[in-house]
């Protein structure tokens, strides 16, 4: 039996369901009971009968599935599964930042630790962050955080103001603007779609913005058409089978990496046989303080709330 064989029979016994994110390696998005993205997975996560979760994705997401599902075992096949854009906003900093602007709505985008959607009053994602923006009080000031490229563009989109903390994503600042508009001349009937945690110069000739499930959901219109994807490779696999007769590009990173586009190491540090080994042991598991899960479920069940 192999590998992927043995996962399935697995999660069977065990009734385990495996979230995978469209960053995931393909052979793990195979096995996956749901694939999406960091909205449409929190929703799966919310709403599961299953006694164990297996997250395949990185740390802030699992913690996610956790503080929803405090009573549940939820398992990360690789604990070293960070993010650069969690990282870049380290609690002590973004506690004085808030301190410093007491008048200010809290907003955070979902990638970012536990500890920061506890300081936080609304937690979103790409998919939802329009929306909730616009549910907010217009007299109150926002602070947006950690990611200050979608922050820019929710402005450009909205018309708020928000105060930006000055965190982002290596993965989507890695595309060379360079190398896309040799690849567009290239091919200048493709429709070029990034996401807005990309810098502003690639949205500003991005031909559709959106989140990794709103791009898959925009190819579907053009299930014949060409199109450079700028968000992390991975998503390409899902998107391929979603728009089998489309021609898809992933957009070009200006590092000289074996793939010639942008990956996110942390989301490929899960491997099949982590996948494997963590579900028959139960282990690496997430485990957070039982007050800090009640404080960070708030601003997450306001944002489920919001996004039915
Ligand atoms: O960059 C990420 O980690 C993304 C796009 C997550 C998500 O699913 O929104
Ligand atoms: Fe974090 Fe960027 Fe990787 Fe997404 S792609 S998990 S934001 S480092």
């Amino acid at each position: 039996m192999d590998l992927q064989d043995k996962i399935i029979r697995l999660k069977k016994e065990k009734n385990a369901v495996i979230l995978a994110h469209y960053y995931q390696r393909p052979e793990i998005q195979e096995v996956a009971d749901h694939i999406g993205d960091s909205l449409g997975l929190s929703q799966r996560a919310a709403d599961t009968h299953s006694d164990i979760i297996v997250f395949a994705g990185v740390h802030f997401m699992a913690e996610t599935a956790k503080i929803l599902n405090p009573e549940k075992k939820v398992l990360l096949p690789d604990l070293t599964a960070g993010c650069s854009l969690a990282d870049s906003c380290p609690p002590g900093a973004f506690r004085d930042f808030i301190h410093s602007h007491p008048d200010h709505i809290v907003l955070t985008y979902i990638n970012c630790s536990a500890e920061i959607k506890a300081m936080s009053d609304y937690v979103c994602t790409s998919s939802n962050a329009e929306k909730i923006i616009k549910s907010l009080p217009p007299d109150r000031p926002i602070l947006f955080a950690p990611d200050k490229n979608l922050g820019k563009y929710l402005i450009q989109q909205t018309g708020r103001e928000l105060l930006l903390w000055d965190g982002s994503c290596v993965v989507h600042e890695a595309f060379s603007m360079d190398k896309l508009f040799d690849l567009y001349r290239k091919h200048p009937d493709a429709q070029i779609m990034a996401h807005p945690e990309s810098e502003s110069h690639i949205l500003k000739i991005a031909h559709y913005i959106g989140s990794t499930a709103g791009m898959i959901a925009h190819a579907k219109k053009f299930p014949k058409d060409k199109f450079i994807v700028a968000t992390e490779a991975g998503i390409l696999h899902e998107m391929q089978k979603e728009v089998p007769g489309a021609q898809l590009i992933p957009a070009p990173s200006h590092e000289d990496n074996t793939c010639g586009c942008s990956e996110c190491a942390f989301m490929k540090a899960n491997t099949l046989e982590k996948l494997y080994h963590c579900l028959y042991h139960e282990t690496p598991h997430i485990d957070l303080p039982k007050t800090l899960m009640q404080k960070a479920s708030i601003p997450i069940e306001r944002m489920l709330e919001l996004s039915r």
